[in-house]
């Protein structure tokens, strides 16, 4: 089970948990709610994964590669890691499969409140477009995720205020149907 719980509000290292106290989890039907979706893989067998290989043709998931998030792999390391944490949404989902390592995901709920998402290896977590959301590596200060996409990819990342995007604006519909 992917572990996802509520965020205090200190502002120290991003790295950290951030857990209330007492912890206040969130559960997989929550984040469903919110448009969010889990899914976890063998990443042992990444590269030859049937299981894998159907989801891709199922969502038609095109396009894949691979990034690696650790200071001596990754190129402008200090400077991503700023960007990844800066609360932004995509016109696009985002989907992301952890093959080593660990880090969050933060996704903002209905009520604007910092969720954060645990993903380890062989989670496969799809945001949807719209939500605004960050990443951050964890105090482990690495991980290797598969990035997946409809078509050709397009990373842009529109930091909040981004209301105006008809992206958002779809969110915010799908958010007010859901129960
Ligand atoms: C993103 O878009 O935030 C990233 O690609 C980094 C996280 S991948 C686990
Ligand atoms: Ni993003």
């Amino acid at each position: 089970m992917v572990e996802a719980w509520y965020m205090d509000s200190l502002d120290d290292d991003q790295r950290k948990p951030h857990r209330m106290e007492p912890n206040q989890s969130v559960s997989l039907q929550e984040l469903e709610k919110l448009g969010v979706y889990h899914l976890k893989l063998n990443a042992d067998i990444y590269e030859a994964d049937p299981e894998l290989k159907k989801i891709r043709t199922e969502r038609n998931y095109t396009f894949m590669d691979i990034i690696t998030i650790h200071k001596d792999t990754l190129p402008n390391y200090d400077e991503k890691i700023k960007i990844f944490y800066a609360e932004h949404l995509h016109l696009d989902d985002e989907i992301r499969y952890v093959l080593e390592g660990s880090g969050y995901f933060d996704v903002r709920n209905k009520d604007d409140k910092w969720i954060r998402i645990s993903v380890v290896k062989g989670d496969l977590i799809t945001l949807p477009a719209g939500i605004y959301h960050r990443f951050t590596l964890d105090e482990n200060n690495f991980v290797k995720a598969m990035r997946l996409f409809v078509g050709e990819p397009v990373w842009t990342a529109y930091n909040r205020p981004a209301d105006s995007y008809k992206a958002r604006q779809d969110y915010l519909t799908f958010l007010a149907q859901v129960a």
